[in-house]
């Protein structure tokens, strides 16, 4: 199976418009001047930048996403918003699921899946992410928790074309630390064995990011392994040099 390789930046609350387009149309430009690559490239910024940046990217392939969707297409939800708003601006994918909403909205696997289902029916592809803790880990539980988390948040309906999945643990998440590359080959391969699981032959068409604390200098060895096809990357993608480079690596 061949999986294009995603690079998604994940912007989290960091930029203001003029910041904002300035990265995106930086991206847009080294996009143009390389002509064809051999991979995608997703920009994931706060929902007020969402416009600027679909502007700022149009015409260059790259794709826009938001950064987490309500489960609910409308309705009396102050301060939230739907998939199909997303959709509406231009967006092709949302992240769901992210540790910081799971740890700061309480979010919940039945939550997330409830959220991912919401963004394949707005026609949106959901970035699910998942991962342990510092203390799972210690424990021994990362393939465990990882693999409940999937089961408990992949949509009924997902197929290969429809979801991504991005494995972030918790602790490298914004920490400089990123587990052994052995760690992470283990955690894509089990949960590349759950996706089979669950979708039969066509999970091995789903592509699986890691993500905490990518930069240039250890992108190579994380894209390099198998079942690794791409990066959600955060502080990183906030400079398109590094982010770029980052792509690159692919
Ligand atoms: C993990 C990642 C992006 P960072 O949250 O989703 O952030 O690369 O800053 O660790």
């Amino acid at each position: 199976t061949v999986r294009r390789p995603l690079i998604a930046g994940n912007w989290k609350m960091n930029g203001l418009k003029a910041e904002g387009q300035g990265l995106a149309r930086d991206l847009a430009q080294r996009l143009n001047k390389a002509g064809g690559v051999d991979f995608d490239l997703l920009l994931c910024p706060p929902f007020p930048l969402i416009s600027t940046v679909v502007g700022a990217v149009a015409g260059s392939g790259i794709a826009v996403g938001g950064q987490d969707c309500h489960a609910k297409a409308k309705g009396a939800h102050t301060g939230d918003v739907s998939a199909p708003m997303l959709a509406d601006l231009g967006c092709q994918f949302v992240i769901v699921g992210h540790s910081e909403r799971r740890a700061d909205h309480g979010e919940t696997d039945a939550l997330v899946k409830a959220k991912a289902e919401a963004a394949l029916a707005a026609g949106l592809i959901a970035v699910i992410c998942v991962g342990e803790t510092e203390a799972q880990r210690d424990a021994g539980e990362t393939l465990a928790v990882v693999s409940g988390q999937l089961a408990g948040s992949l949509p009924t309906h997902a197929d290969s074309g429809k979801v991504v999945i991005a494995y972030e643990p918790v602790w490298a998440i914004g920490t400089g630390r990123v587990p052994t590359t052995e760690d992470v080959a283990k955690v894509h391969g089990a949960l590349r064995k759950d996706l089979v699981g669950a979708l039969g032959a066509d999970g091995n068409g789903v592509r699986l990011l890691y993500g905490g604390s990518v930069k240039p200098d250890n992108a190579a060895e994380l894209m390099a392994l198998e079942n690794v096809d791409g990066a959600l990357v955060g502080g990183a993608s906030l400079k398109a040099e590094d982010f770029w480079a980052i792509a690159q690596s692919c």
